[in-house]
């Protein structure tokens, strides 16, 4: 069986004893990687200062090797903030006003995807599956290639392709696109994404869309297609059915006293639409004042990327938001808006949506949005909560029992809470349920196993399965 080598920007080290259970994506990578033995490779998260990293860390745990390597301050800013957070994620998430192109960021990008290819190179074997993960490595099959490799690589895409208007906007939209046709296979979370690559291609004029999802540009052959990203649901299912009894849980259940609870759970980004949730929750109560004191929302929002101006202006915006609205709404017995600005473990935040009548997922755009499936993971089946949901994130595309809201229409976010609150036992359990079979079916190791067939060359599969039952 080929060997797997997965690269991202971090890697998730394995749990130690005691720790929280690990997300998802990170389990489900593991286990492929466990199943077939392979390489983890990506940066430590660690500078080396002004001076060249060394050798990468490497940690053997059963049959995954753990390889890290630290990046200079320079590769740091230039790579990481400065083109990977300040240009792709902005034009992906179709915020061009919030994109800072600067050459030395663009050439930092380039060149510290060629570091990670030499990083890598030495380490791989000819049958080698290898899977890139997201914006900040697209170069990197380009930069395999250039030094030989021929192995079979693949891409896949965490967050939004945009449209060719906006894409064109970025000064480097060509090498973009030339890099990612050095892979076998490109995964995008929706096909609303795919369409949006395809149709560049078809606009610039420099490929071709032959069908079955495969593709011809810059004189190379690859396929392209949809992989939604699930989540571990039935594991995720039964950690909050656990959870019940957890004490923090315990302590929140006392302290929403019999009001309905509205959950909300992001990091801290511009994307997520955090500010236009908490306008939605004010005018909801100012048209609905029957609601007064019947209502908790609960924010969960951990900082991230703080060391980013627009990240450290956006927490004190949504502090301040929450704020001036409990100020507004609150009386002295009622708190509207409970604010949390830290990450809080798995286990509580199963338990915690567990809780929640409504899970309010409203993002400007999102790739996917882990969760919304989270959101309904975790309901109890007899009395599960309603799911309210942005339009514009992917898990729009597969949540049929989700109500689902423009987060720019701050009236039809507050009208949809109305709905959802008022909404009848009977039709949340068929909107729920309906939501919950397409879970169970579509999760994260099915959505791994999906990738990895369509990298894996037809034959290989073959000779492998017959192995695998000749053994
Ligand atoms: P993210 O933008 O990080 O991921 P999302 O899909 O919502 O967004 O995943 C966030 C994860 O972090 C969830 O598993 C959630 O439980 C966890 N989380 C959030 N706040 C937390 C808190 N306070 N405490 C603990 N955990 C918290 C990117 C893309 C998404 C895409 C994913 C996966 O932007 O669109 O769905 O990758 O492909």
């Amino acid at each position: 069986m080929s060997r797997l080598v997965v690269v991202s920007n971090r890697v998730p080290m394995p749990a130690k004893d005691g720790d929280a259970p690990a997300g998802g994506l990170a389990v489900a990578l593991q286990a492929a990687l466990q199943e077939r033995g392979g390489i983890w490779m990506g940066w430590s998260g660690n500078s080396s200062g002004d001076k060249e990293p060394g050798p990468l860390s490497q940690l053997q745990k059963g049959k995954i090797a753990y390889a890290l390597t630290d990046l200079t301050d320079t590769d740091v800013e230039e790579y990481y903030h400065g083109f990977a957070n300040r240009v792709l994620w902005p034009i992906c998430h179709y915020r061009l006003d919030l994109a800072e192109y600067g050459h030395k960021e663009m050439a930092g990008y380039f060149r510290v995807n060629r570091f990670f290819a030499h990083k890598l190179a030495p380490l791989i074997e000819p049958d080698d599956i290898i899977w890139v993960h997201d914006y900040h490595l697209i170069p990197l099959a380009a930069e395999l290639r250039q030094m030989g490799l021929k192995n079979r690589i693949g891409f896949f895409l965490h967050i939004p392709w945009p449209s060719a208007d906006i894409l064109v906007t970025m000064p480097v939209h060509e090498e973009i696109m030339r890099g990612l046709s050095h892979y076998d296979l490109l995964g995008f979370q929706t096909d609303y994404d795919l369409q949006n690559f395809a149709g560049y291609l078809r606009r610039e004029g420099i490929g071709d869309d032959l069908g079955n999802g495969l593709f011809d540009s810059h004189g190379r052959s690859f396929r392209a297609g949809a992989y939604p990203i699930g989540i571990e649901t039935a594991e995720f299912a039964e950690l909050a059915r656990k959870a019940a009894t957890n004490i923090m849980v315990r302590k929140a259940r006392q302290s929403v006293e019999g009001r309905d609870m509205i959950i909300g759970v992001d990091r801290l980004d511009y994307s997520k639409g955090i500010i236009q949730r908490l306008d939605a929750f004010e005018r909801f109560i100012n048209s609905n004042p029957g609601f007064q004191n019947k209502v908790t929302y609960l924010q969960i929002t951990p900082k991230s990327r703080s060391e980013v101006p627009e990240y450290e202006q956006m927490q004190k915006m949504v502090a301040e938001q929450a704020g001036r609205v409990n100020g507004a709404v609150g009386t002295v017995d009622w708190v509207p808006i409970r604010y949390i600005n830290r990450s809080i473990g798995r286990n509580v935040l199963a338990g915690l949506y567990r809780l929640a009548t409504i899970g309010l997922v409203t993002p400007l755009r999102d790739g996917m949005n882990l969760v919304a499936k989270e959101y309904v993971a975790a309901q109890d089946p007899d009395h599960p909560g309603v799911l309210v949901l942005s339009r514009f994130a992917g898990a729009a595309r597969e949540s049929k029992g989700a109500l689902l809201i423009n987060p720019y229409d701050v009236e039809g976010t507050a009208n949809a809470l109305t709905k959802a609150l008022t909404m009848s036992i009977e039709e949340r359990r068929e909107r729920w349920s309906r939501m919950m079979d397409h879970l169970l079916t579509h999760d994260v190791s099915q959505w791994c196993e999906d990738f990895l067939r369509d990298l894996i060359p037809v034959a290989r599969l073959q000779s492998e399965r017959g192995s695998l039952l000749a053994s």
